[in-house]
């Protein structure tokens, strides 16, 4: 048999998605993170804290995928739609993360909204790539990655990562990214954390 042990043999698929919306159709499994689930992420804990009690908890942002045995040899893919706001004046963001397995890399492309993709090496290294409909943000092995949406729509954009990439939060609820992106006046700062 032609099949490896650490690869599974499964029957090839096709998915529809919905570009404009950012929504996978046929998506099995929708993550939801609110603004609760992002406690200890933003610099001003305490307006996170007044948008939960004033806005009822509201949607921050979603991941729609479809199930791919998280093995060598697959490819995960998904739709990441991360809604627009500010945090007093820091933009919206995903948590972020390392992929568990750190030699695995990721694709972004983003096909709604505007923003940056933040990076950072486990030394400390950082670096922001832009995020704008069209184009497409290559994350290196090694790289931890997290969105930030700067704009006033949802920032959409299609993944595809190695199958058994995994992801690590832990490092990331520990040391932060070296940056953070703001809005002031209506221009987007980024200050590098003291
Ligand atoms: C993405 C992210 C997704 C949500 O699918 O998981 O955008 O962001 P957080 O994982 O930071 O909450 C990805 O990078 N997967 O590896
Ligand atoms: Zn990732």
């Amino acid at each position: 048999m032609f099949v490896k042990d650490e690869t599974q043999f499964i029957q090839p698929f096709g998915v529809d998605l919905d570009l404009e919306n950012g929504i996978m159709l046929d998506a099995t499994h929708r993550l939801e993170r609110r603004a609760s689930d992002m406690l200890g992420y933003y610099q001003n804990e305490e307006a996170l804290k007044q948008l939960i009690e004033s806005e009822g908890d509201p949607l921050h942002y979603e991941v729609f995928e479809c199930p791919v045995p998280e093995e060598y040899g697959h490819l995960m893919y998904c739709i990441s739609t991360l809604q627009p706001g500010r945090i007093g004046d820091e933009c919206y963001m995903t948590k972020g993360h390392y992929h568990t397995v750190l030699e695995t890399s990721e694709i972004y492309l983003c096909l709604k909204g505007e923003g940056f993709m933040m990076m950072k090496t486990p030394e400390g290294e950082w670096k922001t790539e832009k995020m704008v409909k069209g184009r497409m943000v290559y994350v290196p092995a090694y790289w931890a990655h997290r969105s930030i949406n700067t704009g006033d729509t949802p920032l959409i954009s299609f993944c595809v990562y190695p199958g058994d990439a995994g992801h690590n939060y832990g490092d990331i609820i520990e040391d932060g990214f070296p940056a953070r992106v703001f809005l002031r006046d209506k221009e987007i700062i980024i200050e590098e954390e003291q």
